[in-house]
């Protein structure tokens, strides 16, 4: 049956089969979760033979593989991608329609598969398809989290944390395959044994053995052969259950044992940009790391029988630092279990390995307490103070007695163990995410890294699944381009930039114009369905989505949208164009300022419902709960695209990808990638403003003062005045205290500075608004200029620069 696709008759008796298989029901007696689920277990078959098929022939043509490590997986609903990918959509409309379902309703039933926090976690969503699209053998490696990240709940403004229960849903995804489990260890002691042959013997002593179970998912690329595995991992207790305990009427403790195990893989840290260097994540990360690396050796010896050819046939990514334990377990196995010498096997790992960092903040920069790693992974500790000493020797010869910088680059130091470190020194390759951000690790995060390794740092900006964030999720976006420029942009996403020639064409700026209409009434009357908030679609959608932090400065929007507020207040009469403000956004739930930033939205929110004239005019809503499935109904309907962190902090930013595609305009600050899609697009068709990432270097070297910015500014000063007055009964002044100082540093993300250039390069936006044809154009022209930003870009370059893998056919 492979690449034959099923007609609607052959489907329709597949789901039969599937329904009176698992539910015992015919389709009329099935209700929509139960057809949802025989739906996708079609589908797992037809991925998982065309899988098998893919894999034979990339094991008969020896080819390359890449692996991809990453805690994190954002990849949200699955059944409309797969069927879009594999051309099925129609003929199970078809079918299903006969079988008296809808196929829209049925997507609706899927839950969201959340395992991951935000970019980082999403980015690795999107490569997988443009792996699989682009026929690159590959495979995926996480973990499988019973709780993806958690529910958000917003009571009086208060984000409230609920479980994210997503498996009985999304289980019927997974192949659980516990034929090919493999044992981890922690903790004991280890000691070394020279046999007569010559080889030293690492012995365990007391060690805990934790079972991974592998749980596998298919993903299919568009129209390709490839069929990308991720392969996600479940911690199981070795012991499988203390039955001497349980016959001894400890029916608790025999309990406990088998839970602790399985608490590996309980539930995803709900944090971005921030460690804490949590004993259990640790055990997370060496969980994956040792399975992974156990896993890619078995596929290895089962095709090849010699690991001699291991650096030609196999390349290891890491997404950022979680996975680094990769190299020394790779390490472990060369040297310990196939008695490679160290220099061989060091030679190998780091052919084999490379890195990508996400971020540049300090306080996301993992490092260990190395007491507490020397206890949970004592084999790994003796094997990373080994790769120290061999690398502070070697650098030495570049730094000849800079004790200093070598100790700050070294791996073990001051009583830690530093993963951004150790992943320099083990990878062939280092990147950023963007030109900017890439610049920045090489002048300052990794600047003596780059003195000793300049040839290892480079950059490859990020991409996104265009297939799924366009052609998916706006479909008469879509349609619109292909009758206009043609199909070819889905395979080839750069031909968007033909429709540049649309540009002066008043028939299609008028469908471009209407089409955006539709998507913000579709967006309308999905929000009201959920959560009975009403929208004016006629508004301007000013969209601000991404996770909660200070540096991605929400607050600055705040700021602005107090100021018209209190405008407004002055003067319900004002001529202004009417804007909603859109936010979607989950703090960590420790992080005490994202969590007031939040109240304070809704605080906004609550003022302006009080006020029935101003709400004529301004809007703020506050989406419960955005995830992925969220974002792709609200993205098509968004007009303004909000991206003004702190230039220099945002490594790349997707969504400002995501929202360009599909017509919205930014209104940005220059960093992460809005730089390159400013360069893409053009002045004349974005929004500009605020501090440069030099520039803010050199203020905090002057010193920076916001209360200046207080005292010169009258309509700020306002605002902030307000903010200790208050919103819907609260005061926010610890805000007003944050912003002008008075605890830690003031404003440390410079909203103050920004303000003003932000104010009016918001006011420009909204009065070009008011021009809509002159608007649409712009909007059409950022479509246009997007190709660029689709991860089938960036996954090309990673593959020829970094990987070395070709596609298979
Ligand atoms: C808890 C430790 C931790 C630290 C950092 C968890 C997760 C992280 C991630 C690296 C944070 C993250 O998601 N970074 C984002 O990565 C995206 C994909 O490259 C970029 O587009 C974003 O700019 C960056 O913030």
């Amino acid at each position: 049956m492979t690449n034959v696709k099923p007609t609607a008759a052959q489907i329709k008796e597949n789901l039969d089969i599937k329904l009176a298989r698992y539910f015992g029901c015919t389709a009329a007696e099935a209700s929509k979760d139960q057809m949802y689920k025989a739906t996708a277990m079609t589908i797992r078959d037809i991925l998982a033979e065309k899988r098998g098929a893919f894999k034979k022939k990339v094991n008969q043509t020896g080819a390359k593989r890449v692996y991809y490590m990453c805690m994190e997986f954002l990849l949200g609903r699955s059944l409309k991608t797969n069927l879009c990918n594999l051309g099925l959509d129609e003929e199970y409309k078809k079918a299903l329609a006969d079988m008296g379902f809808e196929l829209d309703d049925l997507y609706n039933c899927e839950p969201d598969a959340g395992l991951g926090n935000g970019g980082l976690g999403r980015l690795a969503a999107c490569f997988m398809d443009s792996l699989s699209s682009l026929d690159y053998p590959a495979t995926g490696f996480s973990l499988c989290y019973e709780y993806g990240l958690f529910k958000q709940m917003i009571v009086d403004g208060l984000q409230v944390e609920l479980p994210d229960v997503w498996l009985p849903g999304g289980e019927v995804w997974l192949v659980p395959r516990t034929d090919r489990s493999f044992k981890v260890r922690f903790g004991g002691r280890v000691r070394e044994e020279w046999k007569p042959s010559g080889h030293c013997e690492i012995i365990y002593e007391d060690t805990e053995e934790i079972e991974a179970v592998p749980y596998d998912m298919m993903i299919s690329g568009a129209d390709s052969q490839a069929v990308s595995r991720l392969r996600l991992w479940r911690a199981r207790d070795i012991q499988n259950f203390n039955m001497r305990l349980f016959t001894q009427g400890q029916y608790a403790r025999a309990q406990q044992e088998a839970t602790n195990a399985a608490s590996i893989t309980k539930v995803l840290y709900p944090s971005d940009n921030h460690t804490e260097g949590k004993l259990l994540r640790l055990t997370q990360q060496y969980f994956l790391c040792s399975a992974s690396v156990q896993s890619i050796i078995r596929d290895h010896m089962a095709v090849y029988g010699t690991l001699d050819n291991l650096a030609e046939k196999v390349a290891i990514h890491l997404n950022d630092t979680h996975p680094t334990l990769c190299i020394p377990e790779l390490m472990r196995i060369l040297v310990d279990e196939y008695f490679y010498p160290w220099d061989v096997a060091w030679h190998m790992v780091t052919r084999i390995c490379s890195y990508t960092n996400h971020t540049v903040l300090p306080e996301a920069l993992e490092t260990w307490n190395e007491d507490l790693f020397r206890l949970k992974l004592p084999r790994i500790h003796a094997i990373i103070k080994e790769i120290n000493e061999r690398f502070c020797r070697e650098a030495w010869q570049t730094f000849p007695g800079n004790w200093q910088k070598i100790s700050a680059m070294s791996v073990v130091g001051y009583g830690q163990v530093r993963m951004a470190n150790l992943a320099v020194i083990g990878s062939h390759s280092v990147n950023g995410v963007s030109k900017l951000h890439s610049n920045i690790l090489k002048k300052s995060v990794f600047n003596d890294f780059f003195r000793l390794y300049p040839e290892r740092f480079d950059n490859v900006t990020n991409g996104i699944a265009h297939r799924r964030w366009l052609c998916y999720s706006n479909p008469e976006l879509a349609k619109l381009l292909d009758e206009t420029i043609g199909t070819g942009y889905r395979h080839n996403p750069v031909e968007l930039a033909e429709f540049a020639k649309f540009a002066d064409n008043d028939e299609i700026l008028e469908r471009f114009r209407a089409i955006k209409h539709n998507n913000k009434i579709s967006f309308a009357n999905h929000l009201y369905r959920k959560s009975g908030q009403k929208l004016d679609t006629h508004a301007v959608f000013d969209v601000q989505i991404k996770r909660l932090h200070e540096y991605k400065r929400q607050l600055l929007n705040a700021l602005n949208i107090i100021g018209i507020f209190l405008d407004l207040r002055d003067n319900p009469n004002l001529d202004i164009t009417p804007q909603t403000y859109i936010f979607g956004a989950k703090a960590a739930p420790g992080y005490h300022m994202a969590k007031r930033i939040i109240q304070l939205l809704c605080m906004i929110s609550k003022e302006i419902e009080r006020h029935p004239a101003i709400r004529e005019k301004l809007n703020l809503v506050f989406l419960e709960n955005y995830d992925v499935s969220t974002a792709e109904a609200l993205i098509p309907s968004a007009d303004i695209s909000e991206q003004i962190s702190l230039a220099g902090k945002e490594a790349s930013g997707t969504g400002c990808m995501k929202l360009m595609m599909n017509g919205a305009l930014t209104i940005g600050t220059l960093d992460g990638a809005n730089v390159e899609m400013l360069a893409a697009a053009g002045e004349e068709n974005m929004f500009i403003f605020g501090l440069t990432s030099n520039e803010v270097d050199e203020l905090w070297a002057r010193g920076y003062h916001s209360t200046e910015f207080y005292a010169n500014n009258e309509r700020l000063a306002r605002i902030i005045n307000a903010l200790t007055t208050g919103f819907g009964g609260e005061s926010f002044a610890d805000i007003a205290t944050y912003l002008l100082g008075g605890q830690g540093i003031a404003d440390p993300y410079m909203c103050m500075a920004d303000f003003e250039s932000y104010r009016l390069t918001h006011e420009k936006a909204i009065k070009a608004y008011a021009d809509r044809q002159r608007w649409t154009r712009m909007a059409l022209l950022n479509t246009a200029a997007s190709g660029h930003f689709a991860a089938d870009r960036s996954i090309r370059e990673y593959a020829d620069r970094f990987w070395n893998i070709k596609p298979v056919k």
